[in-house]
């Protein structure tokens, strides 16, 4: 098993958060920013850079996709915002000559967080196997190397792989690249996290995307909070939760943690507040839903909706449900209605972990309010039933008409700060999504018609050996998918990886037998080409599209922009027939965005004038405007098959041995990337190898809380044996029979098969596990 992070350290075994977890922003928060700054020490430049993040002349913040305010505050970053700006412009380099000093097998003990501290990448380098080392070499040099390998290789055992980040710019080229050259195998991070939303939504409501923006939280009248941890995922989110509170607005979360951005929160932007201790109680209802118990849950909520509808038109009275709504605009109504009345309290409560007494409060305040949005994180989308979760949702707010109207919709929180925008212009491995015949006309070729490799459909070509060649515009590819072990092993038999990249990774010293690390300018970094400073843009996950322009200067003269090394690449690799304008399009990114308005004029004609508008442009989205791009023309109502979310492995409720290990991020790592091995919401300090357990669990199994276990994957689908040792147990506040632990330390445990059905997002939120001692 790979297991390269340091040994723990102190205090994890006391750390149960029975105090209750401390509020979010706040003083903490601004302590953590300053502790980051200090230890990085990158100076004045950051400061300066704080200043213009999030602003519509600086550049948009590259941690989370939270949408940015027309008129921001004075500072419009957050804690984690900060961490990510000072993380990019370390002083630290990781240039020709740490390479010199480091061998590959060296560096292969090396933690996750010590690859990354080495700092910023400076020169391209391709891997000398005499010597065991990365060296450099000149970007002409990589370019055609590249080419040369790609030329002699089947496009369809290639993959194209986009973490999240790159500028809507730089993915155009990245899909034309991968197309122009023959395969649809464009998995991105998205497979990992809101595919369960794309798919999801589209079916219910016709949207892939969510129904709201930042002005409907003004004018909501309750918040539902599903699986989604804002103070530490899109902490930014807290302004508008914090006024909404303000307002009265009841805001009920379905958590198993009690997760401390969800219960509390002080504005460190508040004097007042900085100045007392208060802090705005952000949940008015808390639901420790069991994980993976979400269906059960929303069954509960949805049957007290229909049973008091039914009730009122016995009793003549006003309807419940939104029934014009309901009968004008979707189809499905009464298969859910039935479903609903059929389904039993007995299974709901034991599947959710609630109480039928919570539930219907929870469906009280549903009941009272006129304008709901239902926000929602991991904590739905990765399940084996994530779609289902989704759609159960979607039905939800659909019976009283809370899609389509001012202060109601759906709110999925997306993750990487350009993954929604990574598909709007065509990265997707499914030909059906892209616009494959207008790009066909507009730049002269065929593109391939069938379907590509998502995530789990690449590893399994590695796995299998039918992939060959792995290029990664960003990420961590290794370190983010599950079955960590079997496909780092299998990594070394890739015939070629080329990694573009800020920071070195686990993916880049796991590498293939040719392999390219080209480094690239971040967000934050004047991005200067042959026509001048170049303007990239992103769209945020409310579908808002914003222009980023880099405002420090580039960690060292050699990098390049993501754009100009996949523009490289691509004509190094693909014959000179000048249909696109490569080189035209690096010195000009203008350029690039008429390409894109031709693509899809629906979303982004006058796409440079538009982008002047400060706070943006929204892409169009039917389902706001109650027109549903569905099959049938209609909003969905998806009835359950049933309520476990997980219906394989473990049945509930949970008695014997077998767990279920939900996955989780602490404040102070941005998903592979591991600032510290701190927790601090969760009191957790000096060790992420830990697993967090309910103590009647800890009793029951004959643990100690302190004491050092082995988790094992319960799986029967196959012989292979997966096992993290060395975890820690940790006493703390979640629902009997589930367990926490972090990602991506715990992705070993994660059979490639478990995932969600008809998303393929990896279930990391409920992976059958027993724990021993030892
Ligand atoms: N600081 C920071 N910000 C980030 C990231 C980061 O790593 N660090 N990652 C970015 C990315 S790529 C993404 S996708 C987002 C992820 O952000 P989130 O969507 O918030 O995802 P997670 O933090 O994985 O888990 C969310 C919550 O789900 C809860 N949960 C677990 N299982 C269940 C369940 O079955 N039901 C319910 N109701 N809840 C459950 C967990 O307790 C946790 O609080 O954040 C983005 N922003
Ligand atoms: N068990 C478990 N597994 C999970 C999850 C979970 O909740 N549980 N979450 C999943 C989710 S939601 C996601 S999104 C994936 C994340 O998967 P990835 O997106 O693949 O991983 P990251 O950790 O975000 O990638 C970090 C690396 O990106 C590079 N990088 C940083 N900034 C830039 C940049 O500006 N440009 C370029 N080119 N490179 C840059 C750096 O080299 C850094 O090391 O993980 C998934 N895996
Ligand atoms: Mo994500």
């Amino acid at each position: 098993m790979t297991d390269n992070l340091p040994a723990p350290g102190h205090g994890a075994a006391d750390a149960a958060a029975d105090s209750g977890p401390p509020s979010a922003g706040g003083w903490g928060s601004i302590k953590a920013v300053a502790g980051s700054l200090l230890r990085d020490r990158p100076g004045i430049a950051v400061v300066k850079a704080l200043a213009l993040q999030n602003k519509h002349e600086g550049f948009t913040c590259s941690s989370c996709a939270w949408a940015k305010p027309a008129h921001p505050h004075a500072a419009e970053f957050c804690e984690a915002g900060a961490k990510a700006t000072t993380w990019e412009l370390t002083g630290k380099r990781a240039g020709a000559d740490f390479f010199e000093r480091h061998t590959l097998a060296d560096l292969a003990g090396w933690s996750d967080h010590a690859l990354e501290a080495a700092g910023r990448l400076t020169v391209p380098l391709r891997y000398d196997a005499c010597l065991d080392r990365y060296r450099e070499i000149s970007w002409e040099e990589a370019f055609d190397g590249i080419g040369r390998e790609l030329r002699a290789l089947e496009p369809d055992s290639v993959v194209f792989y986009a973490s999240g980040r790159a500028s809507l710019e730089t993915s155009y080229l990245w899909q034309l690249f991968a197309r122009l050259y023959g395969t649809n195998n464009l998995p991105d991070s998205s497979n990992m996290c809101h595919e369960s939303t794309s798919v999801g939504l589209k079916k219910s409501i016709g949207s892939p995307v969510g129904t709201v923006d930042l002005d409907d939280f003004e004018h909501c009248d309750a918040i539902f909070f599903f699986g989604q941890n804002v103070g530490v995922s899109s902490p930014r989110m807290l302004h508008p939760l914090q006024e909404a509170r303000q307002r009265g607005v009841p805001i009920v979360t379905f958590n198993p943690l009690r997760e401390s951005g969800l219960v509390a929160f002080s504005n460190p932007q508040s004097p007042v507040e900085m100045l007392t201790p208060g802090s705005t109680d952000i949940s008015t209802q808390y639901l420790q839903v069991r994980p993976g118990g979400d269906v059960a849950a929303l069954t509960g909520l949805c049957k007290c909706v229909i049973e008091a509808d039914d009730a009122a038109q016995a009793a003549g009275g006003a309807r419940v449900i939104d029934a014009q709504f309901v009968a004008e605009h979707t189809q499905g109504y009464d298969a859910l209605a039935q479903a609903m009345r059929a389904a039993s309290w007995d299974d709901i409560e034991r599947e959710s972990g609630l109480s039928r007494a919570s539930l219907e409060q929870a469906a009280q305040t549903y009941m009272g309010a006129q304008r709901v949005i239902g926000v929602y994180g991991m904590g739905l989308t990765q399940h084996r039933e994530g779609v289902l979760n989704v759609q159960m949702l979607a039905n939800w707010l659909l019976l009283r008409g809370n899609v389509g109207k001012p202060g109601a919709g759906l709110c999925p929180v997306r993750g990487h700060s350009n993954v929604q925008g990574q598909r709007t212009v065509g990265i997707t491995e499914k030909p059906e999504l892209a616009p494959l015949d207008q790009l066909a006309r507009q730049f002269q070729f065929e593109p391939p018609r069938h379907k590509g490799l998502d995530t789990v459909g690449a590893c399994q070509g590695v796995l299998d050996g039918s992939v060959r060649a792995f290029l990664g515009l960003g990420g961590n590819f290794v370190r983010a998918v599950p079955e960590t072990a079997l496909v780092e092993a299998a990594w070394q038999r890739l015939r070629l990886t080329v990694q573009i990249a800020t920071k070195l990774n686990r993916s880049h010293v796991t590498r293939g037998e040719v392999a390219y690390l080209l480094p690239c300018l971040g967000r934050v970094e004047i991005d200067r080409q042959a026509t001048g400073e170049q303007t990239v843009s992103t769209e945020d996950s409310t579908g808002v599209m914003h222009p980023s322009r880099g405002v420090a200067e580039p960690a060292a003269p050699t990098l390049r922009s993501e754009l100009a090394i996949v523009a490289g690449i691509a004509q190094a690799t693909l014959p000179p027939d000048g249909t696109v304008p490569w080189q035209a399009w690096t010195a000009d990114y203008a350029r690039v965005r008429r390409a894109i308005a031709e693509t899809f004029p629906h979303i982004f004609h006058d796409f440079n004038e538009r982008l002047a508008t400060p706070g943006g442009f929204a892409r169009p989205n039917a389902a706001r405007e109650r027109v549903w791009e569905t099959e049938s023309g209609k909003a969905v109502f998806t009835a359950p098959h049933g309520m476990n979310a997980d219906p394989d492995e473990v049945p509930t409720p949970v008695q014997g041995e077998v767990l279920r290990l939900f996955t989780i991020r602490s404040d102070d790592q941005f998903n592979t990337t591991i600032y510290s091995l701190d927790d601090r919401f969760r009191r957790i300090e000096g060790n992420r190898r830990v697993l967090l357990m309910n103590a009647h669990d800890i009793d029951r199994l004959g643990l100690q809380a302190g004491a050092l276990v082995t988790a094992r994957t319960e799986w029967h689908q196959d012989d292979v044996r997966r096992e993290v040792a060395g975890l820690t147990v940790v006493a703390y506040d979640l629902p009997q029979g589930s367990v926490a632990g972090y990602y991506p330390e715990l992705n070993s445990l994660m059979p490639l098969n478990h995932h969600a059905k008809e998303s393929h997002v990896p279930a990391a939120k409920s992976i059958p596990i027993r724990v021993t001692a030892g």
